[in-house]
């Protein structure tokens, strides 16, 4: 009888059980073996963010032995702390975390651990002890912004002066802290880089769009070499006020750089108008469900399972290659 089910049953089946942000469950099915998984997703703020949460749904599914209770914590941490308290009062199996920033979940995750719950940290990571959680599945977000850095540093070199702007995802995440620490390291490094503006764009393309937008109006639409953005949907808020303003992106004019590469991102790299996507894998669900299945079969973790990146450049995409690309 797995852990919490019966209560769960309970709960559901008497129609006592509603987890905001989470779809009614439908009634489970009397197959007690299900692995009962709580998911706290951060919302839905970008393609990648969408992708990433099918991924997590497909891989938990009854088919594949999972009773999943799925909660988007539309980007409030503090829906996410409700969401595992939630979780553990249902005494769920296994609960899975994308946080939305670093800070703030040693006080939870301990008590998870009080509960006899393990936890398992996906996408960005927590600032808290290791102990309190099995292992983390994602990107190393830092090298992700070398790999820019590094293509940007050949493209650059020998110019004389390189105006930047700088649009960085949600303040504290470790995608945003990652990707910034391989900018900054460049700008240290070159000083014919010039940083006209930091901003936060939130990771969405429409606090982009108006953050870009306020900067040149007051600003006069400077001239601007490289606009480094650390998701493709701020590029394309970016993008969107730059051409209002006048601006070329892409070859000869603004070089567009971002993170990603969903579908959308690169289509707008394979237009031209984004010259550089480091791809970034939202498809976390599988490797995150291999970790259950490790803990279920008591086998030791790694304390990371990190997912390979690679960048693309316009004259690497065609319509045929996006197509079959998974997200
Ligand atoms: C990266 C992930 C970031 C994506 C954004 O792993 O945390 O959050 O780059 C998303 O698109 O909003």
């Amino acid at each position: 009888m797995r852990r919490g089910l019966p209560l769960l049953l309970a709960l559901l089946l008497t129609g006592l059980l509603w987890v905001p942000g989470c779809r009614r469950q439908d009634p489970p099915t009397e197959d007690e073996d299900l692995i009962v998984v709580g998911v706290s997703q951060v919302g839905a703020e970008s393609d990648w963010r969408v992708a990433c949460s099918e991924s997590m749904k497909a891989a938990f599914s009854e088919e594949n032995g999972y009773r999943l209770l799925f909660e988007d914590a539309q980007q409030k941490q503090e829906n996410q702390i409700l969401a595992i308290r939630k979780f553990i009062q249902l005494g769920v199996d296994y609960i899975v975390l994308l946080p939305i920033v670093e800070e703030g979940w040693e006080s939870v995750l301990l008590e998870a651990e009080e509960a006899g719950i393990p936890v398992i940290v996906a996408d960005r990571a927590v600032d808290a002890s290791p102990e309190l959680y099995e292992t983390r599945v994602g990107s190393d977000f830092l090298a992700e912004g070398e790999m820019a850095t590094a293509w940007l540093e050949e493209k650059f070199a020998g110019r004389s002066q390189v105006s930047v702007i700088h649009i960085q995802g949600t303040p504290g995440s470790t995608a945003q802290v990652g990707r910034t620490a391989a900018l900054e390291a460049a700008l240290d490094r070159n000083w014919n880089w010039t940083l006209l503006a930091q901003m936060d764009g939130d990771f969405t393309q429409a606090k982009s769009y108006e953050v870009m937008t306020n900067f040149l109006a007051e600003n006069h639409s400077p001239p601007i070499d490289l606009v480094y953005c650390e998701n493709d949907n701020e590029a394309f808020g970016t993008i969107q006020a730059l051409e209002e303003y006048g601006y070329v992106c892409g070859a000869g004019g603004v070089t567009v750089v971002c993170f990603d590469a969903t579908r959308n991102g690169l289509r707008w790299c394979m237009d031209g108008r984004i010259s550089l996507v480091v791809e970034c894998d939202p498809l976390l669900g599988p490797l995150t469900a291999q970790v259950i299945e490790k803990l279920e079969a008591g086998e030791a973790l790694k304390t990371e399972y990190s997912t390979a990146q690679r960048c693309f450049t316009p004259q690497d995409l065609s319509e045929d290659f996006i197509a079959q690309r998974p997200y």
